[in-house]
C-alpha cells in the first residue's frame, strides 16, 4: 500500500511554477500569513483530524519555523532534531517511509484586507515546507505538494468572500520525497519559509523571464524580457520595458542595447528594469553579465575568474533553516569580508532573498537543486530514484523549479543538480530541461563522473596534487576516450574542498596557488560555511552547542556536522581568518629573495581603490611608515621591496619586520558601507633583522642543604625534577610529543591507513612519561638532567636533556637548552615536540599573555597566511578557540619572546633563543597555553565542559604537526608534516 505522502508523483492541485519576479518587484497586494499558528503534532500521518477543525484550543506555534526547534533552547515537545550525514534514519525501501512518522496539524484563520483589489487572481504561496503537505481551504482540500526548498503556490480564486478563512495543513515529517532529500544536516520538519497571499491583478507580469547579456568586447549590455501571464490563461502579455538610466525603452520580447557597466562579484552593478502592463509593474534588479567557457576556461564578461568559495547550508543555531532576512546579511557580509566571491548553495536553493543579496553585494552563485540520495550509495546506489524511470517526472519537476524561481538573479553562473546522488537515466532528463529552460548558464553536477551530461568536470575532495595535474590537464585519462577528450576540454572546479572540521583546514594556500597557475583551475568551495551547532541547555541551564546525538537520537552521526569556517554563533573561526588571507584579493606574498611580490588578483579592477600601506615594526612599536605608490590593473604583478633608504635598527629584543598591507582607500558606493575604509584586501611581511641572540647564562648553580638544586627563580629536587619556577609550584615539565587530536587528527587521510590520532596512541604519545637518567652539575655550572621519555608497550622513546644554568647579572633568570633525541621506531609523525610545563596558577584563564611572534590568531605550519609577526597580547582564556568540538587549538607560532602576567601581580618572561628541528634552523618557538590539560581537551565533548583546573599549562615547542583536512579529504601535505627528529631549544625564563 503506497499513502499519498508515499506516491512519487509531482505536486497536485498546484499553479504551475513560473518564472515569478521576485518578492517585493512588483507593487501587487500581498498579505503575509506568517506569524503564530495553532499546531498539533501526531504520531501518524493519519491524523484523524477534520480539515475544518479550527483547532481554537491546539498550541501555539510561530511559522516560519521548524516545530522540533519551536521552544528551542529549552525545551522539544515536538520532538528532537536529529543528524545523519549520509545514512537514512528509516529502512531504504523507496517509496516507503515509517509509519511512525511524525504529523503537524496547522491552522490559521485569515480575511483579506478591506482594501485587497476587485478582480483578478489571489494565490496562495508557500515558500518551503519540510517535507510533504495538504493544503485545505474552509475544509476543502485544495492541493499536496513537496520539494522541501521550493515554492508551492495554490490558487484561491473565486474561495475567498469577506469573511473569515481557515487554513489548514498538514505536514508529514518523512515522505516519498525525504529520499531524494537526504542532505547531511539536521532533519528539521515544518513550514519553515514564509506563507502569503498573492494578488494578481488580470493581465498581470506573472511569468517575466530576463535575458540580460554584456559583449565585452563593446560594453555593449543586451536585455530582452519576456512576459507573460501565466495564471489565468497562459500567454504572452503585452508589456513595456524600460531602463530608466539608460533611457531606453522597448516592448517584451524584443532586445534592448545599451553601453553599460557589466555585473560581476568585483563590481555587482545593477540597473532597475521596470516592466509594465496596463495592470501591474513590476521593478527588477538586473545585472548585464555573460557567462561562457572557451577552451576549457570559464569566464564571466569574456575574462576568467576564479572562484574563492564556500558551501553555504541555511543555518541558524536558534532557528534551523529558518533564517531570517537579518542572518542571510550576516551571512553575505561575512563572506564579503573575509574575500570570498562564490557560494555553492549546498545542497538546496536557498531561501530567495538570499540570492538577492548575492546580487546585490557581489556574489557567484552555484545554485544547486534540492536533491541529494547519499543513502542508497552503502547499497550500491540499488534503488536509486536518480536512476528510476519513475521518479524522472518529479525530479525534472524540482529541477525546473529551481530554474524557474531563481533564473533571474545575475549572481547566478551555473545550475547544479543536486548532490551526492548517483548516476542514472534521470541526470540526462535533468540537464535537458535546464538547458532548454536557460541555456545561458553552464550546468554543474559532481556525481557525473565522467561528466557526460554536465558542462564542468567537478570534483569533491581531490588533493592538491591531483589538483595540480588536472590543472595542467594531464589527469589520469578516462576509459571512454570520446568522454575523456570532452571532459579534458572542460574547465576544473572543485565544489568541496579543504574540509572546515574543527580547527583547520590545512593546506588551503596550496590548493590556492594551484588554481592561480593554471586557467583551467576554476576554483572551488570550501566545505563548509557554518557549523551547524543547535543551542541547547544543560541541566543546569547552560547554553551549548548541540551536534548529533546530543538530542538522545540514537542513530546519528555525532560531530560531524560541525565542519564550518564559523563557529555556530557565526564567531569566525581562525580557519575562516586564514581563509580570507589566502583569498585576499591583493595578495602579497614574501619571496626567497628578500621581496614582496604584490598580485591583483581581480578579474576585472585595477587596484585604485586600495593604499599600499607600510610599517617598519620592532613587534609592536613602529619604527617608520610610508605608502607605496603603486596601482596594479586587473591580474597583474609586481615585485616591492622596502625602501633603498630605509635606515634598519640594530637587533633588539625583537624581530624587525616590514608589513605591506593594502587596505580599502574609500568606502565603496554601497548603501550598507560593508568596506569600510583601512579593511585589508592583502597582507605580507619581511623580516629584516633577527632578534639579537640570547647572551650566554655562563652563571653557577647552586646546590641545596636538602639536595636540590636552585638557578636563579628555578628549583629543582635531588632527581633534577623542577619544582618551582617563578614562585610557583611546578606540577610537571618534560618533553611533550601529543596534542588533544582535532578532528582531523582523528580520521585517516580519505578514509585510507589510519588517522594520526590513532598512530600516536599506538605509540603511546597519548600516554608519555618520563625517566630520569642522570643528574649532574657540569664544569661550567650548569645542572643537567638526562631523561628518556616514552609511553607504554613500545621501544621507541625520546632522549631528553635538560641544561639549566642561572644567567650573570640577572638573578632571575634562567637559561634551558632541551635536547631531544628519538630513539626506536616512530611512527610517520608525531603531534609535537617541545616541552610542557604545568604551573600552580589558581586565577589561569585570567592570567595576561603579551607575545612578540605571529598572530594575533592561531596558525599551523600548514594555516598560516593569516598570521604576522609583531607583539600582540590576549589573556590565557581568550587565547583559546572555543571549536565546536574541543580539541588542540591556540598555538602561537614564531613566538621570541612573551611576558605572562599573574592575577597576583607578578610574572613570568619567557624567551627563545636558537631553535632547530632536524638540520632546520627556525626563529622562535610554538606556544600554548591553557588552563586546563590536554587531557580535559580531549575528553571535553562540548566547550562549557572545559573548567579550569587551578593550573597553567604551557607548551614550549620548537614544532607542531600541521592540522590537514583528513576529517573529508587529504591529511597533512609533506610540507607540514612533523616528523620524529632531533630537536634543539634555548628558552630563558626570567621572573617580573
Ligand atoms: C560530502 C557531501 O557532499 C557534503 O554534503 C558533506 O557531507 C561532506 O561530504 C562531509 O562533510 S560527500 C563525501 C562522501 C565526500
Amino acid at each position: 500500500m503506497t499513502t499519498a505522502h508515499e506516491s512519487v508523483t509531482p505536486p497536485d492541485g498546484v499553479v504551475a511554477p513560473r518564472f515569478r519576479p521576485p518578492a517585493g518587484a512588483s507593487g501587487s497586494a500581498t498579505l503575509s500569513l506568517d506569524g503564530e499558528w495553532r499546531f498539533r503534532l501526531f504520531p501518524h500521518p493519519d491524523t484523524g483530524v477534520d480539515r475544518a477543525e479550527r483547532g481554537d484550543d491546539w498550541d501555539r506555534l510561530t511559522v516560519p519555523g521548524h516545530w522540533q526547534l519551536a521552544k528551542a533552547p529549552h525545551a522539544w515537545p515536538y520532538g528532537v532534531p536529529a543528524y545523519n550525514n549520509v545514512l537514512y534514519p528509516f529502512p531504504v525501501d523507496p517509496p516507503h517511509v515509517p509509519d511512525d512518522n511524525p504529523t503537524g496539524e496547522y491552522r490559521t484563520t485569515f480575511r483579506l484586507p478591506a482594501d485587497w483589489p476587485e478582480g483578478g487572481r489571489t494565490l496562495l504561496r508557500f515558500e518551503g515546507v519540510d517535507s510533504w503537505f495538504q493544503v485545505a481551504l474552509d475544509g476543502e482540500p485544495l492541493a499536496t505538494s513537496h520539494g522541501s526548498r521550493l515554492p508551492t503556490e495554490v490558487d484561491l480564486t473565486g474561495r475567498l468572500t469577506d469573511g473569515e478563512h481557515l487554513l489548514a495543513v498538514r505536514v508529514t515529517q518523512w515522505s516519498a520525497m525525504s529520499y531524494v532529500e537526504d542532505q547531511d544536516q539536521w532533519w528539521l520538519s515544518g513550514i519553515f519559509r514564509s506563507v502569503t497571499l498573492e494578488h494578481r491583478p488580470d493581465g498581470a507580469l506573472d511569468d517575466v523571464r530576463v535575458h540580460a547579456g554584456y559583449d565585452h568586447t563593446t560594453g555593449v549590455g543586451t536585455l530582452r524580457v519576456d512576459a507573460a501571464t501565466v495564471v489565468a490563461t497562459a500567454g504572452a502579455v503585452p508589456a513595456r520595458v524600460t531602463v530608466p538610466e539608460l533611457g531606453v525603452e522597448a516592448a517584451a520580447g524584443e532586445e534592448l542595447r545599451a553601453p553599460v557597466e557589466p555585473w560581476s562579484a568585483e563590481q555587482p552593478r545593477l540597473y532597475d528594469v521596470v516592466v509594465s502592463t496596463d495592470t501591474e509593474t513590476v521593478t527588477l534588479s538586473v545585472g548585464f553579465r555573460t557567462v561562457s567557457i572557451e577552451d576549457g576556461v570559464f569566464l564571466v564578461n569574456g575574462r576568467p575568474i576564479k572562484l574563492r568559495g564556500v558551501n553555504r547550508h541555511e543555518f541558524d543555531p536558534l532557528r534551523g533553516r529558518a533564517v531570517t532576512p537579518e542572518r542571510m546579511l550576516e551571512d553575505v557580509l561575512l563572506m564579503k569580508r573575509h574575500h570570498i566571491n562564490a557560494v555553492r548553495t549546498s545542497h538546496y536553493p536557498p531561501h530567495p532573498h538570499f540570492l538577492d543579496l548575492c546580487d546585490r553585494y557581489g556574489l557567484y552563485v552555484i545554485d544547486e537543486n534540492d536533491l541529494e540520495t547519499h543513502g542508497f550509495q552503502p547499497g550500491g546506489w540499488v534503488g536509486n530514484p536518480v536512476d528510476d524511470p519513475a521518479w524522472t517526472e518529479v525530479l525534472v519537476d524540482r529541477v525546473t523549479r529551481t530554474v524557474r524561481r531563481d533564473a533571474h538573479h545575475a549572481s547566478i553562473i551555473m545550475w547544479s543538480l543536486g548532490n551526492e546522488a548517483g548516476g542514472g537515466c534521470n541526470i540526462p532528463a535533468m540537464v535537458d530541461a535546464v538547458r532548454a529552460l536557460d541555456p545561458s548558464r553552464p550546468v554543474h553536477y559532481e556525481g557525473d563522473f565522467s561528466s557526460d551530461h554536465v558542462d564542468v568536470y567537478s570534483r569533491m575532495y581531490a588533493d592538491s596534487e591531483e589538483v595540480e595535474l588536472i590543472g595542467q590537464g594531464i589527469e589520469p585519462p578516462l576509459e571512454r576516450a570520446d568522454a575523456d577528450a570532452r571532459r579534458r576540454a572542460m574547465p576544473f572546479v572543485l565544489c568541496e574542498y579543504a574540509h572546515a572540521m574543527g580547527n583547520g583546514p590545512g593546506g588551503l594556500a596550496d590548493y590556492d596557488a594551484a588554481f592561480d597557475r593554471h586557467p583551467r583551475l576554476l576554483g572551488g568551495f570550501i566545505w563548509e560555511w557554518i557549523d551547524h551547532g543547535l543551542t541547547r541547555t544543560d541541566a543546569d541551564g547552560n547554553p551549548f552547542s548541540a551536534y548529533g546525538g546530543d538530542f538522545g537520537e540514537r542513530f546519528h552521526d555525532g560531530t560531524f556536522i560541525a565542519d564550518g569556517l564559523l563557529l555556530p554563533d557565526r564567531t569566525p573561526s581562525p580557519g575562516l581568518l586564514e581563509t580570507a588571507a589566502v583569498f585576499a584579493p591583493v595578495r602579497i606574498d614574501a619571496q626567497a629573495d628578500g621581496t614582496l611580490l604584490v598580485r591583483n588578483r581581480y578579474a576585472f579592477r585595477d587596484t585604485s581603490h586600495a593604499e599600499l600601506r607600510w610599517t617598519l615594526h620592532r613587534g609592536a612599536e613602529e619604527l617608520a611608515t610610508g605608502v607605496l605608490d603603486l596601482v596594479l590593473e586587473a591580474g597583474t604583478e609586481t615585485v616591492v621591496r622596502p625602501p633603498s633608504d630605509l635606515v634598519l635598527p640594530e637587533p633588539g629584543d625583537a624581530p624587525v619586520w616590514w608589513t605591506v598591507r593594502a587596505v580599502q582607500a574609500k568606502a565603496e558606493a554601497l548603501e550598507e558601507a560593508w568596506l569600510e575604509p583601512g579593511f585589508q584586501l592583502g597582507a605580507g611581511q619581511l623580516l629584516l633583522v633577527e632578534p639579537a641572540s640570547l647572551p650566554a647564562p655562563a652563571g653557577r648553580v647552586s646546590t641545596e642543604a636538602d639536595g636540590g638544586f636552585r638557578a636563579g627563580p628555578a628549583r629543582f629536587d635531588r632527581r633534577g625534577d623542577l619544582r618551582t619556577l617563578a614562585g610557583r609550584a611546578v606540577h610537571g615539565f618534560r618533553v611533550d610529543a601529543w596534542r588533544a587530536p582535532t578532528d582531523n587528527d582523528r580520521r585517516p587521510a580519505r578514509w585510507r591507513g589510519s588517522a594520526d590520532a590513532e598512530k600516536w596512541s599506538s605509540a603511546g604519545l597519548n600516554l608519555l612519561a618520563e625517566r630520569k637518567d642522570g643528574v649532574a652539575v657540569t664544569a661550567d655550572g650548569a645542572l643537567a638532567v638526562e631523561a628518556r621519555i616514552a609511553g607504554p608497550a613500545t621501544r621507541a622513546g625520546f632522549a631528553a636533556r635538560y641544561r639549566w644554568q642561572p644567567v650573570t647579572d640577572a638573578p632571575d633568570a634562567v637559561d634551558l637548552v632541551v635536547d631531544i633525541r628519538p630513539e626506536g621506531r616512530w611512527p610517520d609523525n608525531v603531534a609535537r615536540l617541545g616541552v610542557l610545563l604545568a604551573l600552580d596558577e589558581p586565577a589561569a584563564a585570567e592570567t595576561g599573555v603579551r607575545w612578540t611572534g605571529l598572530g594575533p590568531d592561531e596558525s599551523y605550519a600548514d594555516s598560516r597566511k593569516a598570521a604576522l609577526g609583531g607583539s600582540w597580547q590576549h589573556t590565557v582564556a581568550d587565547w583559546q578557540t572555543r571549536y565546536t568540538h574541543p580539541q588542540e587549538n591556540g598555538a602561537r607560532r614564531g613566538v621570541t619572546s612573551a611576558v605572562l602576567s599573574f592575577a597576583d601581580g607578578t610574572g613570568l618572561r619567557i624567551d627563545a633563543g636558537e631553535v632547530t628541528v632536524g638540520a632546520r634552523s627556525q626563529l622562535g618557538i610554538e606556544l600554548s597555553l591553557r588552563p586546563w590539560s590536554d587531557e580535559a581537551l580531549d575528553r571535553a565533548a562540548h566547550p562549557h565542559e572545559l573548567v579550569p583546573d587551578g593550573r597553567l599549562w604551557l607548551h614550549l615547542d620548537a614544532a607542531q604537526h600541521g592540522v590537514g583536512s583528513a576529517a573529508c579529504g587529504p591529511g597533512v601535505l609533506p610540507n607540514a608534516q612533523l616528523h620524529a627528529a632531533p630537536v634543539r631549544m634555548r628558552l630563558r625564563f626570567t621572573t617580573l
